[in-house]
């Protein structure tokens, strides 16, 4: 998170925001050290949670979860502006080892879903293991006693045998980099910081960006403010999305017969896991997904240069596919506009556009998106030696497996590089991420390692596959999204189906690994 958009989430107060490095590397000389835990959790977000209850259902409970804010629920906390749902369905955004008989509409919004995180906390218990408002500045492997070593901002020091990055891709919000952000002078909000306390009412709005996030605020905005500005700088493929609410009868159907959620949930999973089809790679298809979106696009909007503005020039897939069945109609109210004319620079009064006009708004929605791309941690991570992460990652994030990076033993990463998927939920790949840990802290356990730690060619010769396999994906194919480095490295995507992943994660392979033997 960046210190600029930490002070304030949903009205609640969150742990100040990480320092610099020079802080990291402060003397413990006051430091608070903890017991050292076996299992050392960064963030209680849908990862750390999901860790923590396999971990205890496998017997290891010696677990301490560090979370910077004071509340549960990563993603699903911070992001809680006006729209916000899942674009995946429920019964498929969601564990299959704590399925929810209750979700009230195919879609959920983010309130649904963190009373879902809360839900699974209260169910298994995990509150004993959270430490709130921990804000990690540093984390270092001590090979002498082989521990991972947490700094928090506050000098506490916690350890564990084995640690878990659980911190969630998406957790710094990123205000663009155009001139003048500090000069505006009327009210800027961060979609991922939502002020509720804000009234849009009367005003005059802009949404700056039209990703994910965009198409949710901007149908929610159009009804409260006085008129609202939409700044597009590249337009998005939209689909239709299937919403409803869930019937009553479904819900009880659900709770008496959970068979049926699960098998709901494997429909879901296959008819998501085809779509990567026409999502990963360039087949016939991806011309059928871009004929619906043109279709979804010629039925909303009947005028016809709104809809050239509208129309991508690059092959679906390539950026985030959007669904929402309200966004283009929200941008034919009558008090709404949408610009296309590239931003110059913002003002003390507004925004600028390229052409020398001058939009004035008392507020500026970034909707921006989120900063991943050194794909780092947000602190630094000393593994053997200590060697930097974010000097190993400084030509793009590689991990084996996504999930242990050679040279820092006994780390396991959750969302780690080339593991995201395109067209599936990411609950899926997070759910065989997690048993692979699980895997890996027994098989420490039980054969008495000080570290378990990746070979650096067997990591060399995974990337290299995966990348060979990223070339030939919509990704790769010419248009800029989060998902590239500046220098077009794909460090985030899986390319592959989920099912693909979920295999290669299911078995840990232990001569892939230096086993080093405790004292
Ligand atoms: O961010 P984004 P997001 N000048 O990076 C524009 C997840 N998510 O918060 O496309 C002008 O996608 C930028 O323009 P361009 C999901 O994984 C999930 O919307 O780069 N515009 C773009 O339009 C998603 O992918 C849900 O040309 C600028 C927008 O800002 C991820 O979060 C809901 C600009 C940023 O879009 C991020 O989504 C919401 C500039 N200088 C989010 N800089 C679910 O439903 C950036 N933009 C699960």
């Amino acid at each position: 998170m960046t210190t600029a958009t930490a002070s304030k989430s949903n009205g609640r107060k969150r742990a100040p925001a990480r320092k610099q490095d020079a802080q990291a590397t402060k003397e413990p000389t006051a430091a608070i050290e903890h017991p050292t835990a076996t299992v050392l959790i960064i963030g209680a977000g849908f990862a750390g949670l999901g860790a923590a209850i396999r971990l205890q259902q496998q017997g290891v409970r010696d677990i301490v979860i560090l979370e910077r804010a004071e509340e549960v629920g990563g993603t699903w906390r911070d992001n809680q502006y006006p729209g916000a749902a899942c674009d995946i369905p429920s019964n498929l955004y969601s564990f299959s080892f704590a399925q929810n008989p209750d979700w009230s509409r195919s879609f959920s919004g983010s309130r649904e879903i963190l009373a879902y995180i809360q839900g699974m906390v209260k169910q298994f218990n995990l509150r004993q293991y959270i430490r709130f408002g921990k804000n990690v500045s540093d984390m270092a492997w001590d090979d002498q006693s082989g521990t991972w070593k947490a700094t928090t901002d506050a000098g506490e020091v916690f350890s564990g045998r084995t640690a878990v990055m659980a911190q969630g891709p998406l957790s710094n919000a990123s205000f663009p980099a155009i001139s003048g952000l500090e000069d505006y002078q009327g009210h800027k909000i961060h979609s991922a910081r939502w002020d509720h306390d804000y009234d849009f009412k009367g005003k005059k709005v802009a949404v700056i960006g039209t990703g994910a996030s965009a198409i949710q605020i901007i149908p929610e905005l159009v009804k409260e403010a006085r008129h609202l500005t939409v700044f597009q700088r590249t337009p998005a493929w939209v689909m239709p999305r299937p919403d409803f609410e869930t019937p009553d009868w479904n819900k009880s159907l659900f709770r008496k017969l959970p068979m049926s959620q699960s098998a709901l949930r494997k429909a879901l999973y296959l008819i998501h896991e085809s779509m990567a089809l026409a999502v990963i790679w360039n087949s016939p298809l991806t011309r059928l997904a871009e004929r619906i979106g043109r279709w979804h696009l010629r039925t909303q909007v009947k005028d016809r240069w709104l809809r050239r503005q509208l129309m991508p020039d690059y092959r679906i897939g390539c950026k985030r596919i959007l669904v929402s069945n309200d966004y283009y109609p929200a941008l034919q109210q009558p008090n709404c506009k949408l610009i296309t004319w590239p931003i110059d620079r913002l003002s003390a009064q507004g925004v600028r556009t390229v052409e020398g006009v001058e939009h004035q708004f008392d507020c500026i929605v970034f909707a921006t998106g989120f900063d991943v791309s050194n794909a780092g941690t947000p602190f630094p991570v000393r593994g053997l030696e200590g060697r930097l992460l974010g000097e190993t990652w400084q030509r793009g994030a590689q991990a084996y497996k996504s999930i242990n990076v050679a040279g820092y033993p006994n780390l396991f990463f959750t969302f780690g590089p080339n593991s995201g998927p395109g067209h599936n939920s990411a609950l899926v790949y997070m759910e065989s991420q997690i048993d692979y840990i699980v895997q890996s802290v027994r098989a420490i356990q039980s054969l008495g390692l000080k570290a378990l730690d990746v070979r650096e060619q067997v990591q060399a010769d995974y990337n290299r596959d995966i990348q060979q396999r990223l070339a030939k994906t919509n990704w790769n194919s010419g248009c800029k999204s989060w998902y590239l480095t500046k220098d077009g490295f794909n460090a985030t995507m899986y390319p592959g189906f989920a099912t693909q992943y979920a295999n290669q994660m299911k078995e840990l392979v232990l001569k892939d690994y230096r086993l080093i033997k405790a004292d």
